[in-house]
């Protein structure tokens, strides 16, 4: 077993010994998984793409405005979409583009789609994980350096708890304060509101049911990487909302007592016992700007659209904060 599945091995062991079992959600995103997320994006239950994309196509040219020209925007997430392509040609004069992205492949395959929209333009892919610190030499594209606009759309801070998405904002800030000759910058990131619980179950376990495919690749992936036995229709999709963390909780439910091998070990499942697989965490425009603020950011300022399902915020660094 190569150090990759090692690391999934232990994390799948780990996650199922837990009293509620749980596994990383990062592990749904494999090359299926992906594609499937992309089908997830299309199907009429799940607002969020479109949502995100009808904030920015209504209020580009102001946002692009108060960013300001000749930034140098950096991406997490490879950036293949419609919203990159939106954003770049709506500012004014940017000077480089760079998606962070862990997987080779989504990263080259944007980059290449992307160049041919934008030619003239320094297209600088990373291969990074960007939950993890990136030294800042990596991404500096110049002298004087150039100012920096992180993009984050799509509320992929909906992954991460409270805590996390604290820390995450701080490294952000820390990316984009002024250094050297490097003014400060500023982040432009999407983030998915609360709303009626209906809607936001209904997103989560669409009636195509490609999130519960979605969910249960899960499953799957584990058979096929780990050598284990889970019977998968054994399995129910179930999408929560819970109401104490604002969040959707997705989990892969039990449908019988029943027992499972991993290379080795063996897991017992009650029936109705669940693993949960992701959260999918609801903010309002001012828990959004709380949060933030926590995190030496300011909110300069949001836009929601009509329905008011999504949030779009552009933040610069709190002069006033102290770490
Ligand atoms: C990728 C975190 C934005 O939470 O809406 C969608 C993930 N999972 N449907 C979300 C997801 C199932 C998605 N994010």
């Amino acid at each position: 077993m190569n150090t990759k599945n090692e690391q999934f091995m232990s994390d799948v062991i780990a996650g199922l010994s837990l009293g509620q079992k749980a596994l990383p959600c990062k592990y749904l995103y494999d090359e299926d998984g992906s594609r499937l997320f992309e089908a997830i994006c299309e199907t009429s239950d799940y607002y969020v793409t479109r949502a995100d994309l009808a904030v920015l196509d209504q209020h580009l040219p102001e946002m692009a405005k108060l960013i300001g020209e000749q930034v140098h925007v950096i991406e997490f997430g490879s950036g293949a979409g419609v919203k990159t392509r939106h954003l770049l040609r709506a500012l004014n004069a940017p000077v480089a583009y760079t998606p962070i992205e862990i997987s080779a492949s989504a990263l080259e395959a944007s980059a290449e789609a992307l160049r041919g929209h934008f030619p003239k333009l320094a297209i600088r892919p990373l291969q990074w994980d960007y939950t993890q610190d990136i030294p800042s030499s990596v991404l500096s594209v110049g002298e004087p350096d150039q100012r920096r606009l992180v993009f984050f759309p799509g509320s992929t801070i909906s992954n991460f708890t409270h805590t996390e998405a604290a820390e995450f904002l701080s490294r952000i800030r820390n990316m984009i304060k002024a250094q050297g000759d490097r003014p400060d910058g500023g982040l432009l990131i999407g983030v998915d509101l609360i709303k009626a619980h209906d809607i936001l179950v209904a997103a989560y376990d669409d009636s195509e049911g490609v999130t519960r495919d979605f969910n249960l690749n899960l499953l799957h992936r584990i058979n096929r990487e780990l050598d284990a036995n889970f019977a998968v229709d054994q399995f129910r999709h179930e999408a929560r909302y819970n109401t104490d963390h604002n969040r959707i909780e997705m989990h892969l439910v039990s449908q019988q007592e029943q027992q499972v091998r991993i290379n080795g070990h063996r897991f017992e499942f009650k029936d109705g016992e669940s693993i949960h697989t992701e959260n999918s965490h609801k903010y309002s425009v001012e828990g959004f700007s709380k949060l933030a603020k926590e995190s030496g950011l300011k909110v300069v300022k949001s836009w929601v659209d009509d329905q008011q399902l999504f949030s779009t915020h552009y933040l610069e660094c709190d002069p006033g904060f102290v770490d």
